[in-house]
């Protein structure tokens, strides 16, 4: 019997490696199941890397079994080398704690925790992890890995040449010790991660073996690495990682992100990052075809994705300033949403004095020239704040700086300006 929710997954196309096909679709018809998600504790935010894998744990509790989420208070204390070049530094335990803080939060936003049968679970391998004694750990875990077999895993050998530390070395095996733990203590099957987890999932699989007599009863599954089909790293902008914390990226830039791909990748991201049904995401697949300019793929892509991750009130800012800059009618953002649409505009700093519109243009090299500001602002080609400026004695002062700091000044349909006063 074929297996709806894997399916389903293969669909989206979120299936890159896994252990045992055949019998984890088994297990999956036989019962309902509890799996993990591993996230280490490295910042004090997720950014849009990370949602692939939990967002698919979703997927599975929808289909009626039980995510566990662990946070690494460990391992984050250790540094996974999988996927990396070189060695990390290591974070403070202080540092750790209030990232750990952090990752917890969004956790809870993104998942279902309320009780009966297969509410979200938060677990932290601090918890057993950090009771491991030097001697426990070389006697009880270190016995069952052979060096040869650690060897052999891409990501310790590919740091053979450029150097790998004993602790980063030591890092998978701390990984497996969590999933036989998991295994024993929550009754986990199944490891989920990305493709760069791999190597770490199989090790937990190899320590769940050999301390059990029976084969096979855990698996493991990886998913692919999210890509762009211009060839450039998924995620990334020129602000750098697009992260789940609005102080870090806010709902408009988050909504932006996703409204901007390509659309050679959004039906492909629709599948990956949406709930939306089959018939709903091949609609959309449509009107790639037939309506390309109105984006509506994009536009559906990027609500969905701001509602889950800053809910309706974050959709609601980004859609707002969204407009506000597509008519240019500010007055109807308050200064904090000014603050955030204009975060990436040019920016310049004047001394705080009351001067006249012209000289303002000059200075802050909104106009090339005297003449062309007087030029910009008899067209009516100058606003202030939204406000259309049209008179060349107009003089900038406290009532124009919005608490007390800056304006936002508009030349032609689209160029935006922000001066900071000081
Ligand atoms: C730690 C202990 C476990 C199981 C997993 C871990 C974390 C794991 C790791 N994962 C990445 C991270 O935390 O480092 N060793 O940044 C990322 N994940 C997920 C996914 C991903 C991986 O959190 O591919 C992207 O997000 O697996 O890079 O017992």
């Amino acid at each position: 019997m074929a297996n709806k929710l894997i399916e389903d997954l293969k669909w989206r196309g979120l299936l890159y490696q896994q252990t045992d096909a055949e019998g984890m679709e088994k297990l999956l018809n036989e019962e309902k199941v509890s799996l993990y998600v591993g996230v280490d504790p490295t910042a004090d935010s997720m950014h849009i890397g990370h949602i692939v894998p939990l967002l698919t744990l979703r997927r599975f509790q929808q289909a009626g079994h039980r995510p566990i989420l662990l946070v690494g208070g460990a391992t984050g204390m250790i540094g996974d080398p999988s996927g990396r070049s070189t060695e990390r530094n290591l974070l403070t335990a202080k540092q750790i704690d209030n990232n750990v803080a952090g990752i917890k939060k969004q956790l809870e936003r993104i998942f279902d925790f309320s009780g009966d049968q297969n509410g979200a679970q938060l677990v932290n391998n601090y918890d057993w992890v950090g009771k491991l004694s030097a001697i426990e750990f070389l006697r009880d875990y270190g016995k069952l890995i052979n060096i040869n077999y650690m060897l052999n895993k891409d990501t310790i050998s590919s740091r053979l040449e450029t150097g790998l530390s004993f602790t980063e070395f030591a890092y998978t095996l701390i990984q497996g010790i969590d999933f036989n733990h998991l295994y024993d203590h929550y009754d986990v099957r199944i490891q989920v991660g990305g493709s760069d987890q791999w190597g770490n999932i199989t090790t937990g699989l190899e320590v769940i073996r050999k301390t059990h007599d029976e084969e096979a009863r855990a698996f493991g599954i990886t998913i692919p690495l999210v890509t762009k089909s211009d060839g450039t790293k998924f995620g990334k902008t020129a602000g750098g990682a697009v992260w789940l914390d609005a102080e870090k990226t806010s709902p408009y830039e988050f909504y932006q992100f996703w409204l901007n791909t390509a659309d050679a990748d959004v039906v492909k991201y629709l599948k990956i990052f949406t709930f939306l049904s089959h018939e709903e995401i091949e609609t959309l697949a449509q009107k790639v075809e037939t309506e390309p300019h109105l984006r509506e793929a994009q536009k559906t892509l990027a609500a969905e994705m701001t509602k889950l991750i800053h809910g309706e009130a974050g959709l609601e800012q980004a859609l707002r300033i969204t407009a506000a800059l597509f008519s240019g009618d500010l007055k109807s953002l308050s200064v904090d949403e000014m603050k955030v649409a204009f975060s990436g505009v040019p920016s310049i700093e004047l001394p705080k004095e009351s001067k006249n519109i012209v000289d303002l243009l000059v200075e802050a090299k909104i106009s090339s020239s005297k003449r062309q500001a007087r030029e910009d602002v008899t067209n009516g080609a100058i606003s202030v704040n939204g406000e259309k400026v049209k008179d060349l004695d107009y003089i900038i002062d406290t009532k124009d700086r919005m608490e007390d700091a800056f304006a936002i000044i508009r030349r032609g349909k689209k160029k935006y300006h922000m001066v900071k006063f000081n």
